[in-house]
């Protein structure tokens, strides 16, 4: 059943699961739309207790669990992307007949307004901020937020907004079946959360949904199209020159160049993104924005300045020929393999944490091609140190410690690479809380309390 034909009708009853950022904001909206909800999560003491309880009575409000008779009574569950469809209190209520949806899908019923849409294993949130900013170029009042940080449904709020850009993940695309973007992209794939998807076919099942009601589809050159058709076309990029590839890289003097077609853009080196991952994201970008580029210029000028954002890739330092780079927000295997990749120096790897599943192979095999000394962090190093085997890798207890060991690796002309591969929280809040303490520990030890970056 639609949502929206679900909110039209008076005495309907919602249950919000989850208190974090999306749950919050979807009570704020359902209230504001006057309809019956109730919100719990699991935890005894989880966030935004306090603004809950000030918006709801309590008999609304279930803390410390979840609440069978509220789930397998209501007409409709949103549920937050933490938890999973697949959590066996929401698949019974589901079993019974339950609507189930997450934040994303109200934002799509209600949006009057067009949405760009992008997903993928990584690159998310580095193409989302560049598409909005060269949509902003173009004029367009344009506004980003989903996985990336601002709840949909809060976006909203921003009435003179022309125009939104959302980074969706795997698991805000389990729930969100009206989404109707006007253009979409599965930037790619590669092993992630298979914590929680029970195989990669899977993952790449729900990462396609994204393109279901798309207007205009871009596509990743290597992806395996599903039958979808889109109204306003298809665009593919990727950086091996291929008949229909508009977005692509092309040789031009000894230099590589973003090309459309036939027309040489602007020079790789211009960019400030690094490497083949950076030239990916600026195809991507252009390919999603297309449509609604009206001066060129702008969007070069854009591609110019665009330094990417915090956490990755992030160049700390060059200290006694040596570079640091924080790249915090390799989550996963594919992002470190970018990640090695970007550099093309001799390199010294940090990596660690909690190793989310899924293959390292790739990884592992271009480790003992390119990096020479290997520091082990974090809950699942022993992963790592038996993947490895002989190749020179040593364990270490904290960040610092990684540090210190790197910089005695380290040989002129190094680069220092912290790319965990794996979540952070054994050890930290988040992957934020991470790069900010690997950023500390160089700004303490390499360059002796100067400010860094
Ligand atoms: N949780 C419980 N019990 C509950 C509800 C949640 O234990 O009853 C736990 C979850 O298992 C999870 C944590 O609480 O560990 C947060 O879950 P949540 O669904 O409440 O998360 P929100 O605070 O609403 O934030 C979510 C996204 N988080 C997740 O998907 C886990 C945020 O992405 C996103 O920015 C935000 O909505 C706004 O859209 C974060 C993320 O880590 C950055 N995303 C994953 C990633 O990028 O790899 C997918
Ligand atoms: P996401 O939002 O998908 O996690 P980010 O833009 O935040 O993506 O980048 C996350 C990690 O992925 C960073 O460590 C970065 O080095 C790496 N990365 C960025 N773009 C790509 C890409 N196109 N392919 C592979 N890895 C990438």
């Amino acid at each position: 059943m639609q949502t929206q034909q679900l909110m039209q009708v008076d005495n309907r009853q919602f249950v919000i699961v989850g208190s974090g950022i999306s749950g919050y904001s979807a009570l704020r909206y359902l209230l504001a739309q006057g309809l019956a909800v109730r919100l719990m999560d699991s935890r005894q003491i989880p966030p935004n207790a306090a603004e809950i309880k000030s918006l709801l009575p309590a008999t609304a409000i279930h803390f410390g669990g979840f609440q069978q008779e509220w789930l397998e009574q209501c007409d409709v569950i949103v549920l937050s992307p933490g938890i999973s469809p697949q959590q066996p209190s929401i698949a019974k209520a589901v079993a019974q007949g339950v609507t189930l949806i997450g934040d994303v899908e109200l934002f799509a019923q209600a949006c009057k307004k067009p949405y760009i849409a992008i997903t993928g294993s990584n690159g998310k949130s580095t193409v989302t901020s560049l598409v909005t900013e060269l949509l902003s170029s173009q004029g367009i009042k344009v506004c980003m937020g989903g996985n990336i940080g601002t709840p949909v449904l809060d976006l909203l709020q921003q009435k003179e907004t022309e125009m939104y850009v959302l980074e969706l993940s795997s698991f805000q695309l389990e729930t969100c079946p009206s989404l109707a973007p006007v253009a979409a992209t599965v930037l790619n794939i590669s092993d992630d959360h298979m914590d929680r998807h029970s195989s990669l076919d899977s993952y790449r099942e729900v990462k396609d949904r994204i393109y279901q009601r798309a207007s205009y589809g871009v596509y990743a050159q290597d992806y395996a199209m599903e039958m979808h058709s889109h109204e306003k076309g298809v665009v593919h990029f990727g950086v091996e020159q291929q008949q229909n590839t508009e977005f692509t890289i092309a040789l031009r003097h000894q230099q590589r160049w973003i090309m459309q077609s036939d027309e040489a853009l602007i020079a790789a080196t211009e960019l400030t993104l690094p490497g083949m991952m950076g030239e990916l994201n600026v195809l991507a970008a252009l390919a999603l924005v297309k449509p609604y580029i009206r001066d060129m210029n702008s969007v070069l000028s854009v591609l110019r300045s665009f330094k990417g954002l915090p956490h990755r890739c992030q160049i700390v330092t060059e200290n006694a020929g040596v570079l640091w780079v924080n790249d915090s927000k390799g989550t996963n295997p594919g992002a470190t393999v970018a990640a090695i990749e970007s550099f093309d120096r001799d390199m010294v790897l940090i990596l660690g944490g909690i190793h989310k599943g899924g293959s390292i192979e790739e990884l592992i095999k271009l480790i003992r091609q390119r990096v020479h000394s290997v520091i082990l962090l974090g809950r699942d190093a022993a992963v790592f140190a038996q993947a490895l085997e002989v190749h020179s890798c040593y364990s270490v207890p904290d960040l610092m410690a990684a540090v210190k060991l790197s910089n005695e690796c380290a040989n002129q002309g190094d680069v220092v690479l912290f790319s965990p591969a794996c979540a952070s929280f054994d050890m930290f809040a988040d992957y934020q809380q991470r790069g900010d303490s690997f950023m500390q520990c160089v700004q303490t030890h390499i360059v002796g309390g100067q400010h860094v970056v």
